[in-house]
């Protein structure tokens, strides 16, 4: 199964490597982000008859609107949405976070995804086609620092679910994909571009590759059009679950 894939985020890691799986599956790809040269060089790797490019910001409304709008024919019959453009900002507690980095989490991860969802509705219920959304297990497991992150991934979670129950009989699939440690541009991101911190998390840990993601995205979106994945929870084997912390006197 083939057809036309609109991956948000498609500049670094995660929508990257999806991008490439997918063209190399024979699908066409529309990728979006902001940094129009990583686009391009992506369009060049992989040939303008397969890739579309969309150079746009997720918390730009007006910029989404106009990018679909403007969609060449044949990139037009979109069949599957993967929301993946997201980030987190900042590892330390609430008191001490910036809100402004807060709002940033916010204004990308949940009001950009739905934004570009509403917008392409239509058109996957007109093809019966899928929205895959990316969401963490961050979603799910609480941890410090995780504050704003894991709340919008929260969010992603469960409006996957309502997303899937709105959508009853329409044909339209709607997945949720929590994985835990992929190492991506995300903790360079997250720190500010701290190097060293993403390598000293990253480093020993055989974490999880933007591919292995790419490949759980290609694989639920050529599963049998009668089968919804619901939700995928994904981690490296080296990552698992620790205990509640508990503050003692004295
Ligand atoms: P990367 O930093 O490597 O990629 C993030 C992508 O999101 C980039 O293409 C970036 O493009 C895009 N993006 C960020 N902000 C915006 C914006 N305002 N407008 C448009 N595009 C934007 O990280 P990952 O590949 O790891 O992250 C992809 C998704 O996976 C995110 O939603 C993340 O939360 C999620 N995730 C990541 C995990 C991990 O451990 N890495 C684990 C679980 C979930 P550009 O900068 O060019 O705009
Ligand atoms: C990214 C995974 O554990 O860094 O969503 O929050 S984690």
């Amino acid at each position: 199964m083939t057809g036309t894939v609109l991956i948000t985020g498609a500049t670094a890691g995660i929508g990257a490597a999806a991008a490439r799986r997918f063209a190399s599956a024979g699908w066409k790809v529309i990728a979006t982000g902001r940094r129009q040269e990583r686009l391009e060089r992506l369009v060049g790797e992989i040939g303008a008859d397969k890739v579309h490019a969309c150079a746009f910001d997720m918390r730009d409304d007006a910029a989404i609107d106009a990018a679909i709008s403007a969609l060449p024919q044949n990139f037009r019959d979109i069949d599957v949405l993967i929301n993946n453009a997201g980030l987190a900002l900042g590892t330390g507690p609430a008191q001490e976070s910036d809100l402004s980095q807060w709002r940033q989490m916010i204004d990308t991860n949940i009001t950009g995804l739905v934004t570009i969802t509403h917008r392409l509705l239509p058109i996957l219920i007109a093809r019966k086609g899928a929205i895959l959304n990316i969401s963490s297990t961050a979603a799910t497991y609480p941890y410090r620092g995780g504050n704003t992150y894991g709340g919008t991934k929260a969010f992603v979670s469960q409006f996957s679910l309502g997303l899937r129950s709105d959508l009853h009989g329409t044909g339209v699939r709607v997945t949720s994909i929590e994985p835990g440690m992929v190492e991506t541009e995300f903790t360079v991101v997250r720190t500010g571009g701290d190097q060293a911190a993403s390598d000293a998390l990253y480093g020993g840990a055989d974490p999880m590759t933007a591919e292995d993601i790419a490949e759980t995205l290609h694989w639920v979106a050529t599963q049998p059009a009668h089968l919804n994945v619901n939700r995928i929870e994904l981690m490296p084997v080296s990552q698992s679950f620790a205990g509640f912390q508990v503050v003692r006197a004295n």
